[in-house]
């Protein structure tokens, strides 16, 4: 069986661009892979946190993976914190990355252009990452679209440490998915959804109420042509929740645009919220029901311990093959 790895940022509530571009994918492929799947609060420190709400979003998250339906039978859910292996490789591959690529980053610029002071973990953020994927052996990474920069990076450091020292790591593949690896934002629909946001209208989350969700969709940034029609270029606003109709509501966008032809938005804006709140209904309630019991936390242990397994045993190669302390087998 292949492996495959992902992380998500318990760096605030989770949207539904994290749910279409990630989180489905995630159980979708649970049956027929070796799953890792980790909630990456080192990442999240590399912007200023909270300590209190950290940890609350790392908790919320680990609730959110099982209520979408990730059954912990078949995958292996942990806190990367509580697996140290991630760190001590991370810095392994900051050690073969160059800061000039590091600076290339698109997720590095956007999140340091007109900061007077940026945290340098921001820019080595993509060495952790590789560590994260690397450690596993892992054949494919989930992600979103915005991803794919930091896998080319993950993929020319294995290279290079494979190269350099010895064979050691597996070199990963990119899974994008083909609807919806780019969800956006409901305000401006050029720019990607984003849990960080700090305007919360632009973000539906999984776990918003009807109300919420009726008004930020009503909100939703779309045109004045007022014709429900795809096309990305020209209405980016409206394609953006066709994409999430089509998703959710399981319909493809020729069904959805010859069912609202003649129609305006208003009608059209009105059904995807009914679709949206009746999608994440059965999800909310599983969410709140986790929330509040211990078997989160016996899944979490189980986690850390299984994922400790395998990271370390990378993790002894990778010291091995660079010569680090004494030779372990
Ligand atoms: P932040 O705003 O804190 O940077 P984020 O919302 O971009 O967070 P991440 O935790 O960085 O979310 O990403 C988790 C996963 O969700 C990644 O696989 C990422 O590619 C995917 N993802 C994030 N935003 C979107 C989006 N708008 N559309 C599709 N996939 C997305
Ligand atoms: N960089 C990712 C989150 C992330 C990740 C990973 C994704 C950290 N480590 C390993 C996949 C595999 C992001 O910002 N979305």
């Amino acid at each position: 069986m292949k492996t495959i790895f992902s992380g998500i940022q318990p760096s605030g509530t989770i949207t539904l661009g994290n749910y279409i571009g990630a989180l489905k994918q995630f159980v979708e492929m649970q049956n027929d892979y070796n799953c890792f799947f980790c909630i990456v609060d080192q990442h999240a420190i590399t912007v200023p946190q909270d300590p209190q709400t950290l940890r609350k979003n790392i908790r919320s998250l680990a609730a959110l993976y099982l209520a979408v339906g990730l059954d912990p039978e078949k995958a292996t859910l942990f806190i990367q914190s509580e697996v140290p292996a991630h760190a001590q490789a991370g810095w392994m591959m900051q050690c073969v990355s160059y800061i000039g690529e590091l600076e290339r980053m698109t997720q590095f610029k956007d999140k340091s252009t007109g900061k007077d002071a940026v945290q340098a973990s921001l820019l080595t953020y993509p060495p952790l990452m590789a560590a994260d994927i690397l450690l596993y052996n892992t054949d494919l990474v989930p992600v979103g679209e915005d991803q794919k920069q930091h896998m080319e990076l993950t993929r020319d450091l294995a290279e290079r440490f494979n190269k350099k020292y010895n064979d050691v790591l597996t070199i990963p593949e990119i899974s994008i998915p083909k609807v919806g690896a780019r969800i956006m934002s409901l305000q401006e629909p050029t720019k990607k959804m984003s849990k960080s946001d700090p305007n919360k209208k632009a973000n539906i989350s999984p776990l918003d109420d009807i109300k919420q969700i009726e008004k930020k969709i009503k909100s939703a940034v779309t045109d004045s042509e007022g014709i429900v029609k795809f096309d990305k270029e020209n209405k980016p606003g409206i394609s953006n929740l066709l994409s999430i109709y089509s998703i959710l509501g399981g319909k493809t966008i020729s069904e959805i645009e010859e069912l609202y032809h003649g129609k305006g938005y208003g009608d059209f804006k009105g059904d995807l919220a009914e679709v949206v709140v009746n999608f994440f209904k059965p999800i909310q309630e599983r969410y709140y029901h986790l929330l509040e019991s211990t078997e989160l936390d016996r899944i979490l242990d189980e986690g850390a311990a299984k994922a400790n397994l395998v990271a370390n045993k990378t993790l002894k190669k990778m010291e091995n093959a660079m010569g680090l302390g004494r030779k372990r087998r």
